[in-house]
């Protein structure tokens, strides 16, 4: 079997005493990594004045491979073009995307820094595995310099509508480059098919089968891929971190009340805002909530030099900050928002103590949280998901109650039909939900892309 090589901006690098820590997709590549041996690359999260040091370390069959970036790398390739252009842009905040030219030269720059310094540690039979909207153009650059391995991408946001990405300035030379891997695998059919819409209307490209498109000469194969969790370790996991100090804790906090967990990074393609104000829909609209429902919402900073991520955080506090203000009584306060992260294992038990899981993105590629938080239910009396419908995972977890973010009101009948739900609606729910859980497992979600990646 041909060895593997992951490309990522940034690379789970082993640490001492870290005990499983992992978040999905690192628990996935490391499993590939493990079976086949490997490399993984990517930025080691540190900046230099020089920038452009690789540092080469192996662990076990895994070789990691991290590189230092400079001050400017990181504003232009990171915070500017990854995460002011491509990301608002691609969860369809036009309003907040940012084109300034220079952050592009920096992407651009970083990318064929990213090809320059990979290139001497390529094996001729190597599978090259290049995730994300940071490297792009990271195909096109290795095979300029005359790569001719086979070379996948997975996208983990979602890909926009024809009409939204030819916003992008760029947006054509962007395609172009992205023609230059065999498989470019996306999180949804949706998705897949806004690129192929692209392709074919906007790039004057042309459909050589249901799967795979030729633009200029170079032909490309697309695949739906939606990416998932390690749900049996999770439900383990949560099983046992349900009778922990954490979870007790939390228990006797909440006492006989409904809980109502969210968990997200603070990101305004989340939908905070939009969620507690439909949680304060639901105390207005039902009553016999107040004092009874609790909402926990755990949002820890991410990208916190970026300016809109800052006014997000402003927002959200006010938005608390009013509904607690409003609606609290001297025994209870009806939201409790957490400005910081917890532990996995410590969310696992977060998750199974709640009655609700409330994950309403306005847009999102996948959303793993709200799959997390299906694992995790006690399969005896298993809380409730709501769920966006903008949210990849939205076509996969059909037992979910499905709403549109945008409309609180909707979100707060849904809230309350959640909240009202037999044990027997509950059960039958869930247990659909697990079952395809298992079966389409973070293991299965990168078989699958693997094998269709040698199969081209
Ligand atoms: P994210 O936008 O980060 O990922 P998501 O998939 O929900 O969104 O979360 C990734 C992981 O981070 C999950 O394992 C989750 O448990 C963890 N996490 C989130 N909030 C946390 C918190 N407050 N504390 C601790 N851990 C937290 C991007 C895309 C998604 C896509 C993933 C994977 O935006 O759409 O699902 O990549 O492809």
């Amino acid at each position: 079997m041909s060895r593997l090589v992951v490309v990522s901006n940034r690379v789970s690098a082993p640490r001492q005493g870290r005990t499983g820590g992992e978040g999905g997709l690192a628990v996935g590549i490391l499993a590939a990594l493990r079976e086949r041996g490997g490399l993984w690359f990517g930025w080691s999260g540190k900046i230099t004045e020089q920038g452009g040091n690789l540092d080469v370390f192996e662990h076990g069959p895994i070789t990691y491979a991290t590189l230092d970036l400079t001050a400017r790398d990181y504003e232009e390739y990171y915070s500017g073009f990854a995460n002011r252009s491509l990301w608002p842009l691609f969860h369809y905040r036009l309003d907040l995307a940012d084109f300034t030219r220079r952050y592009l030269a920096g992407y651009q720059r970083v990318n064929a820094l990213f090809a320059s310094k990979l290139l001497p540690h390529l094996q001729d039979d190597d599978q090259i595995w290049i995730h994300d909207y940071h490297l792009i153009p990271l195909a096109d650059q290795l095979r300029q310099a005359g790569c001719k391995q086979k070379i996948g991408f997975f996208l983990h946001i979602p890909w926009p509508a024809p009409e939204v990405l030819v916003a992008l300035p760029n947006h054509r030379s962007l395609v172009n480059s992205l023609c230059a891997y065999d498989l470019i695998g996306f999180q949804t059919e949706i998705d897949r098919q806004a690129f192929i819409d692209y392709v074919l209307r906007d790039a004057g490209g042309t459909q050589i089968d249901e799967a795979t498109v030729e633009l200029h000469g170079r032909r490309v194969t697309t695949g739906a891929y939606p990416i998932s969790i390690d749900t049996e370790n999770l439900a383990k996991m949560a099983e046992e971190a349900s009778s922990t100090r954490h979870t007790e804790r939390l228990r006797g906090s909440v006492r006989d009340r409904d809980l109502i967990v969210g968990v997200d990074r603070l990101d305004y393609s989340k939908g905070l805002v939009a969620r507690v104000e439909a949680f304060e829909h639901l105390l207005k609209a039902y009553p016999a909530n107040r004092g009874r429902a609790v909402f926990l919402q755990i949002a820890p900073p991410s990208r916190s030099d970026v300016p809109e991520y800052q006014h997000i955080r402003g927002e959200l506090e006010a938005a608390c900050g009013r509904v607690n203000a409003a609606y609290a009584d001297f025994d209870w306060t009806p939201i409790r928002y957490l400005n910081k992260g917890f532990s996995r294992r410590l969310l696992t038990g977060f998750f199974r103590v709640s009655t609700i899981g409330l994950i309403t993105p306005l847009r999102d590629g996948m959303n793993l949280v709200a799959k997390e938080y299906v694992a995790c239910q006690n399969p005896e009396d298993p809380g409730a998901l709501v769920l966006s419908r903008f949210a990849g995972a939205a076509r996969e977890l059909e037992g979910a109650l499905i709403v549109n973010p945008y409309d609180n009101e909707g979100v707060a009948e849904a809230l309350q039909s959640a909240l009202a739900m037999s044990r027997d609606e509950r059960r039958e729910r869930w247990s659909a939900m697990f079952d395809y859980l298992r079966r389409h497992d973070i293991d299965a979600w990168r078989e699958a892309y693997l094998k269709a990646l040698a199969d081209t």
